[in-house]
């Protein structure tokens, strides 16, 4: 006779995410580093563009040369030791996969996705199936339009190379923000980083809304600034 009542649901949520919101502004008040990315869950693969979700909420895509730490990039940003699965084996990420942030004030509701592209450019993999990792990622990047801002991993030793400035070409047009992350900075002193860091920015200046930022997994560099950049992109009004 009292089964519950038909607002219930909507006021338990309420609740939920008055409660949320109170436990978060109070964190942000204690000035604790609350970093939506380390919200991220894994959300869904794809071999193909047609696998994937309908657009939806802002993307934020990791692209690169096979190896040069796309996956470590993406761990050591959520905070999670093995969220899209690093590995010694180059072209192991041959899957597209989509990472979901939770909205914090409603779990239920991804607010953007992180998503791990597969690598390009390693050679033992034959050339049939190159070119299909190269036509999937060419179209996920010309034609994605939820893709907001790109993540682009050069490593810090190798520079710019041909393949990286092929997809230069293809975001360019978009005027997509892109974060360039110089990764393995570690294995360079100070000084090497900065220079490496300005010849990336030269050469990369075509893409208009650009940052490089010298980048490290293993030693944690660059980590908040990518952060920050990243959180901006997917969700302005939280990012401190
Ligand atoms: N020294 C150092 N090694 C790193 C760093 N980031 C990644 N590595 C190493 O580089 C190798 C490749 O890293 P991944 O993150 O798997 O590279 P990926 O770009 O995802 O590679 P694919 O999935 O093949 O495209 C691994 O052996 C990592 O441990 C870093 O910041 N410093
Ligand atoms: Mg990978």
């Amino acid at each position: 006779m009292y089964g519950p009542h038909p607002l219930a649901a909507g006021f338990c949520r309420h609740h939920r995410n008055t409660s949320l919101r109170a436990a978060y502004n109070d964190a942000i008040s204690r000035g604790l580093n609350v970093s939506l990315l380390t919200r991220a869950r894994f959300h869904a693969s794809a071999a193909r563009l047609e696998q994937l979700p309908p657009p939806g909420a802002p993307e934020v895509c990791f692209v690169g040369r096979s190896n040069a730490g796309k996956s470590s990039a993406i761990n050591v940003l959520t905070g999670q030791r093995r969220l899209p699965f690093s590995s010694k084996t180059p072209g192991r990420t041959r899957l597209i996969n989509m990472f979901s942030l939770p909205d914090p004030l409603d779990p239920d509701h991804p607010i953007g996705f992180l998503v791990d592209l597969p690598g390009y450019g390693y050679a033992a993999v034959p050339e049939r199936e190159r070119a299909d990792w190269g036509s999937v990622l060419g179209r996920y990047m010309r034609e994605r339009s939820s893709l907001r801002a790109v993540v682009l991993i050069l490593d810090i030793r190798r520079g710019v190379t041909d393949l990286d400035r092929q997809l230069i070409d293809w975001i360019a047009p978009r005027g997509l923000p892109t974060l360039a992350l110089l990764s393995k900075a570690d294995k360079l002193g100070f000084g090497q980083r900065m220079q490496a860091a300005n010849a990336t920015r030269k050469e990369l200046a075509p893409l208009g809304t650009l940052h490089v930022v010298p980048f490290s997994a293993t030693h944690r560099i660059g980590v908040e600034e990518a952060t920050q950049h990243i959180e901006s992109w997917i969700s302005p009004s939280v990012a401190p």
